[in-house]
């Protein structure tokens, strides 16, 4: 890291964790020290006409005004800057991450629900198939309706605020919303994408780092926006493998039992996943 990037720590940014954040924080650099050199040189430029065309100097108004070119070639770096910015880094890196996707053998997909006022993560479990889901299904203790008569839904993992993925291997999130619309937001994956009712959006990266990250809602969404900060747990393979068995043991005790799986029946109907309270 050149000492150039450093302005993004000094704003706030946390470190990148993910294999395509590095070209993020490219560019964010550049827009940082180019936006510091606007607001100097703008500011420069605000005294000296404030000092310049005072009134005692210039006692009658000139109508002629700005007789030098400075300012329009100014005014034209600057638009070139900005649109070399765009058409030359902005534009083709978001087009690389809509749609240059990783191939779904490979990726982890999970469904991440959003609602008033958290995230809802779908996993499809062992046999590797992400179960039906209906609106009639949804009920406090099935928070995402997940048929329970649909043998793929049998074994799903849903949990509530927390995910945890495993480290260098890419994740494909599709992300709906059971509301609102919401953002969710990875900053330290530098990845966002909004939740919209009614649309599946999918997102991806790649965790490189181990570690418990931060996630959050980018739009405000009510009035309990702030209680859906949540945690992205990035595992090593084997601690990944051991959250998937401990979920997979509960799995399916969140829907409703269907015959044939009365073994079910007693246990808790939620997961111990810990809700926040929304607010
Ligand atoms: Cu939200």
């Amino acid at each position: 890291m050149s000492s150039l990037a450093l302005i993004n720590e000094f704003l706030g940014q946390p470190p990148n964790a993910s294999s395509h954040g590095y070209q993020i924080d490219h560019i964010l650099e550049f827009c940082h020290w180019f936006m510091g050199a606007l607001f100097i040189g703008w500011s420069a430029f605000f005294i000296f006409v404030l000092i310049r065309f005072r009134k005692r100097r210039q006692p009658s108004a000139d109508h002629l005004g700005v007789r030098s070119g400075i300012s329009t070639h100014l005014e034209f770096s600057v638009v070139l800057i900005e649109a070399v910015l765009l058409l030359g880094f902005a534009i083709p890196l978001w087009a690389k991450r809509v749609n240059q996707f990783p191939p779904g053998k490979e990726a982890l997909v999970v469904h991440v629900v959003a609602q008033q006022f958290s995230f809802n993560y779908h996993l499809p479990g062992p046999d590797g198939q992400f179960g039906r889901r209906d609106v009639g299904f949804v009920s406090n203790s099935n928070p995402l309706g997940v048929d329970p008569n649909d043998p793929a839904g049998k074994d799903d993992i849903v949990t509530l605020g927390e995910l945890h993925v495993p480290v260098n291997r890419p994740v494909i999130a599709e992300l709906s919303s059971k509301d609102v619309i919401h953002d969710y937001f990875l900053p330290a994956m530098r990845i966002a994408g909004d939740a919209i009712p009614g649309s599946l959006i999918p997102i991806w990266f790649t965790p490189i780092k181990t570690g418990t990250y931060e996630v959050i809602c980018a739009q405000l969404c009510g009035l309990g926006h702030y209680g859906m900060k949540g945690t992205l747990v990035v595992d090593t393979p084997a601690d990944y493998e051991a959250w998937l068995k401990e979920r997979a043991e509960l799995a399916g005790t969140q829907s409703a039992p269907a015959p044939g799986a009365p073994k079910t029946e007693n246990k808790p109907p939620q997961p111990a996943a810990s809700p926040s309270p929304g607010g």
